[in-house]
């Protein structure tokens, strides 16, 4: 059923917005949005699957004459009137005692509602409901026509000759004009004069009823002057019928439908679109692309002197780097890496990010989940950067140097030891031969310069390789040097990732949700029926035509006062 249709339609709109708030994507406000569209109708009040009367209400301010109006209908007093009122809060209803309200609006108090039973055939298709006065100094009195109105078909809307246009009343016509049938009664008639019918009517043309239908009444008890109300009686009965009621139902609920899947796609609009997220990804690469180079300059001063001090402080620390390396992985090079980050370094960042918020806001993607997310980024960068920068220096500390540097340095080392053994070895077997030698003939013997060239080859297959092994040994500093500029580039880059994820992260969630509201959207697209005028003339004359310029111009925060509308199964 239609009804079911509308409902579930709010339900699931509802609960996409709350999911939606709670994730930080929409405010209370845009929840508020879609609460507040009509889901109540008419239909509800009765069982459904039963053929239910035309509810007709009389509406208007204070002492205009509704209670009378419905008295004389009645054809008895079931509405207290004038001097006997002693609370204008009271709703009547006049029904025929074979119908069967099911419900009540919620959160209506009961003990506010006077049902009178009748056996007329007359009215039988007609729910007859005496309303409060809308313009009473108590404002329950407004709520209490604001609970019942969403459940009414046709409004008779009771004015006086003096006062046709009382403020509450008409900002409720501007506002819920759409959403009914109208009909107007200028009670009091044996006081009205025609130009006040003509003002009248010029007033509700500007409303948006072109041939509004407007009958004078004359409802005083005793000598009462011919007046129209046989055909107000008369043109309500015309309408109460399955087929008139089954149109205004069917305009109701399409009116709603509309009502709620502009409030739905307004709503989804303001959790952003895939392009603003585009636009935010390239913007925070220039914004980190400015920043991360601002840093890398700032900290250069800090890599260097941070060197000096790590090459100063332990510069037999290659070696023993090499030994414990494997044993040790956690152990820290000696030198304090989480100095590097400063205030001043975390502030840049915290502008950056601030940056991206703004960004974002501009890009009208929600800034709240965005603040949610960037926390822990702040909180994590210093982290990072000293992870990196330790990781980056334990590596170029580990292998100094380029790769034929460290050839050459191990090769010279080797040969430090090598040429001298070789030189010695050439001395030895010299001196070998000449021993032998000497033995056969005793001039043969080795003498004292022998003696010198030998030491001096000895010296010198030591001391080049030995001199060359210490000048090609690689820079400490300069690998601390560039394990720190690395390090600190590959922290920044982390910081970048990281937020990139979260963007991402962000962008998925919107994604998602945004398939939600389309879901939702699509699974009631075409189930609103045609909201187009019915056929029938007079119902026609009672409807606004032109419902959205109207409501454009004149929307007031009365509606804002709607508590959460019911839903029931
Ligand atoms: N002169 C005149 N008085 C009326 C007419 N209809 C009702 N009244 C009186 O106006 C007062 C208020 O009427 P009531 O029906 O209680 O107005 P309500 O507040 O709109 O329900 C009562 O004293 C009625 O007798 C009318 O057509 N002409
Ligand atoms: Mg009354």
């Amino acid at each position: 059923m239609a009804t079911d249709q509308l409902h579930q339609f709010y339900r699931q709109a509802n609960a996409w917005a709350q999911e939606a708030r709670q994730s930080g994507w929409l405010s209370e406000a845009d929840v508020e949005n879609i609460e507040s569209a009509e889901a109540r109708t008419p239909a509800e009040l009765f069982e459904s699957g039963t053929q239910r009367p035309l509810v007709v209400a009389f509406f208007g301010g204070t002492g205009v004459g509704k209670s009378s109006l419905l008295n004389r209908l009645a054809g008895q007093a079931v509405a207290r009137t004038g001097v006997e009122r002693p609370t204008s809060r009271e709703v009547t209803i006049y029904v025929h005692k074979s119908v069967q309200i099911q419900n009540l609006p919620e959160e209506f108090p009961v003990d506010k509602v006077k049902i009178a039973l009748h056996q007329e055939d007359n009215n039988h298709d007609i729910l007859w409901i005496d309303m409060p006065d809308i313009d009473s100094v108590d404002t329950r009195n407004r709520e209490l026509v604001l609970e019942w109105l969403p459940h009414i078909d046709v409004l008779i809307y009771v004015v006086s000759p003096e006062r046709y246009r009382d403020d509450r009343g008409w900002r409720l016509l501007l506002e819920h004009g759409h959403r009914h049938a109208w009909l107007f009664v200028i009670n009091q008639w044996d006081r009205g004069r025609e130009s006040q019918r003509e003002d009248f009517t010029r007033l509700l043309n500007e409303a948006g009823f072109k041939h509004p239908i407007i009958l004078c009444t004359d409802s005083r008890e005793k000598e009462r002057a011919p007046d129209d109300f046989e055909k107000l009686a008369q043109t309500i009965r015309s309408l109460a019928n399955a087929h008139t009621i089954k149109q205004l139902e069917t305009r109701g609920i399409s009116l709603r439908m509309q009502e709620l899947r502009k409030a739905l796609q307004q709503t989804a609009e303001k959790i952003g679109t895939d392009e603003s997220f585009t636009t935010l990804e390239q913007r925070w690469q220039e914004i980190w692309q400015a920043t991360s180079m601002e840093l890398e300059q700032g900290l250069a001063w800090k890599i260097e002197s941070m060197a000096e001090t790590f090459a100063a402080r332990d510069s037999s620390l290659l070696p023993r780097l090499k030994k414990t390396e494997p044993e040790q992985p956690q152990k820290k090079p000696a030198v304090d890496t989480g100095q590097m980050w400063d205030n001043w370094a975390q502030t840049r960042l915290d502008d950056a990010l601030d940056n991206l918020i703004v960004e974002a806001d501009s890009q009208t993607v929600p800034t709240a989940p965005l603040r949610a997310g960037l926390p822990e980024i702040r909180d994590n960068a210093r982290g990072w950067i000293e992870n990196h920068l330790q990781t980056s220096l334990r590596s170029a500390l580990l292998k100094p140097g380029t790769a034929l540097q460290r050839f050459i340095y191990r090769s010279t080392g080797l040969l430090a030891t090598l040429l001298p053994l070789a030189a010695l070895s050439w001395v030895g077997y010299r001196v070998f031969v000449g021993y032998y030698q000497s033995a056969l003939a005793p001039e043969q013997y080795l003498g004292i310069n022998f003696t010198t060239h030998s030491l001096l080859l000895v010296l010198t297959a030591w001391l080049i390789p030995w001199l060359a092994h210490r000048k090609l040994k690689p820079s400490l500093q300069k690998a601390a040097l560039r394990g720190l500029q690395t390090g600190l580039t590959s922290g920044l880059s982390e910081i970048d990732t990281q937020t990139r994820k979260i963007i991402e992260k962000l962008h998925q969630q919107q994604q998602q949700l945004r398939q939600n509201s389309e879901q939702i959207l699509q699974k009631y697209a075409g189930t609103e029926e045609s909201s187009q005028l019915p056929d029938n003339e007079t119902l026609a004359r009672m409807l606004v035509t032109e419902p959205d310029q109207n409501r454009a111009k004149t929307g007031t925060p009365e509606g804002k006062t709607h508590r959460p509308n019911r839903v029931t199964g």
